[in-house]
């Protein structure tokens, strides 16, 4: 929860080096006290949409304590607290051991956990995985460090394997991190009706369009015309088209995927 509040608040700052997360016990919750530059808190109370409503998001997954963080280590028995040991067969690489991995998660699920291994052999996490992750009550995400998982977790322990991608990382927690954020983002009353409208845009399949602010000609760079016209319709038509284009040189995936 610290290391990810930090993470985010990080990202929201001009000054992400000034930035602490303390973590404050009180009455038997943990509160997280939160310090930055003193001109970032200006910018972060004083400014409506995407800034303001990432820190509400932030309060109420803290709120609520819906994020908790555990250490495999903790579930062991012995004076190493050895986590991984060596693959029958011989090859490189260490695999995280079965026993701390059935027991940890034996203690912290409830009727209604959904166990998830995170690994680069998983389904590919996408907008639709996390929206029916975010129906679900309470999730365990597992993140290894090593080079892989006993058999046995992924057939007797994990009801499901997530991959963020196709690109190889050191271990699991980025992925986690990646996943918390989008599925959080979903649930009701962390982001308003915004998260929902965004997603709807998505789930229509196609990239965005070209947008643009003012100036009307920046650098000898200008805004198409047809978006100075005031004329709803003729935007209405560039837009779509412009979607389409841009989806069928970047993703022509998306297009054969759906609809
Ligand atoms: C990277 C674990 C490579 C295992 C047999 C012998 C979690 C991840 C990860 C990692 C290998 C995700 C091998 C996208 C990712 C993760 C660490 C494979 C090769 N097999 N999504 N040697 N990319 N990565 N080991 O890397 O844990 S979700």
């Amino acid at each position: 929860m610290q290391a990810f509040l930090e993470y985010v608040v990080k990202g929201l700052v001009d000054r992400p080096d000034a930035v602490t997360v303390t973590p404050v016990e009180q009455g038997g919750q943990t509160l997280f006290e939160l310090r930055m530059h003193p001109t970032d808190v200006g910018k972060i109370i004083g400014k409506q949409g995407a800034t303001i409503q990432a820190i509400r998001s932030l309060t109420q997954v803290g709120a609520a304590k819906r994020l908790r963080i555990h250490n495999l280590r903790d579930y062991t028995h012995d004076r190493h607290r050895t986590v991984d040991d060596r693959p029958f067969g011989g090859g490189p690489g260490m695999l995280l051991k079965p026993e701390p991995l059935f027991e940890a998660v034996e203690q912290l699920k409830t009727a209604t956990t959904r166990v998830i291994l995170l690994g680069p052999a998983g389904r590919k996490f996408t907008q639709p995985v996390a929206r029916e992750l975010a129906q679900q009550e309470h999730l365990l995400l597992i993140c290894g460090s090593y080079e892989g998982y006993d058999e046995r977790v992924r057939t007797a322990l994990a009801h499901d394997e997530l991959s963020i991608g196709d690109y190889v990382l050191t271990n699991g927690a980025l992925p986690a991190m990646v996943i918390v954020d989008c599925v959080t983002r979903l649930l009701p009353g962390v982001l308003g009706d915004d998260a929902s409208a965004t997603d709807e845009s998505f789930s229509h399949g196609l990239l965005e369009y070209p947008q643009y602010t003012r100036p009307a000609e920046f650098r000898g760079l200008k805004v198409p015309d047809v978006l100075l016209s005031g004329n709803h319709a003729g935007i209405e038509k560039w837009r779509r088209e412009q979607a389409l284009q841009r989806t069928r040189e970047r993703r022509p995936d998306l297009l054969d995927g759906q609809k």
